[in-house]
């Protein structure tokens, strides 16, 4: 009788325990999305448009509110191999400023050429682009969607340029 108790309450800590775990954890980051060369000092970044269903599809790589950044040393240059996944909604992506608030939708982006095509329309489910940029000026950075109103529904991640950097990272952070 003890015995079947003890281990009953063992059982019940271990599934809460894992229920944590999966809330703290959050999504994965895959090394394999990002291939630097640094002898080009290039570096191309796999970027995927609701790659999870995490937050209805608004996710870059299963990630929203900045909870995945990606480093790059000042003045390399940036490829995004962007492909949306979405079944339902058009995406797009934009390198903007890292300011006070989340842009409604496409504003200036913070590089030259740091954009894709239809920033206001995206691009349709299956469909993807190369977005291919230097990255001159060291600072932060969104990775945003810029379709009106995803990037403020959570659609978006950090780029961080940074001249202390040696080799490009990509690291799971602290969301927003
Ligand atoms: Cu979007």
């Amino acid at each position: 009788m003890l015995a079947t108790r003890i281990g009953g309450g063992a059982m019940l800590l271990a599934v809460a325990s894992v229920a944590l775990a999966a809330q703290t954890s959050g999504p994965a980051v895959d090394p394999g999305w990002l291939r630097a060369d640094s002898a080009a000092r290039s570096v191309a970044v796999t970027l995927v448009a609701a790659l999870t269903p995490a937050s209805g599809g608004l996710n870059f790589n299963g990630f929203t509110g900045g909870a995945l950044t990606v480093t790059v040393p000042t003045g390399w240059t940036v490829t995004l191999h962007f492909k949306n996944q979405d079944q339902f909604l058009p995406h797009s992506v934009e390198i903007v400023r890292d300011t006070a608030s989340v842009p409604l939708g496409p504003v200036t982006p913070a590089f030259p050429h740091a954009a894709s095509k239809a920033l206001d329309q995206g691009l349709p489910a299956g469909s993807g682009e190369d977005v291919r940029f230097v990255a001159a000026k060291p600072g932060a950075y969104l990775i945003f969607c810029a379709v009106p109103g995803h990037g403020q529904a959570g659609m978006w991640i950090r780029l961080t340029v940074s001249s202390a950097a040696r080799a490009p990272s990509l690291q799971a952070t602290a969301p927003h």
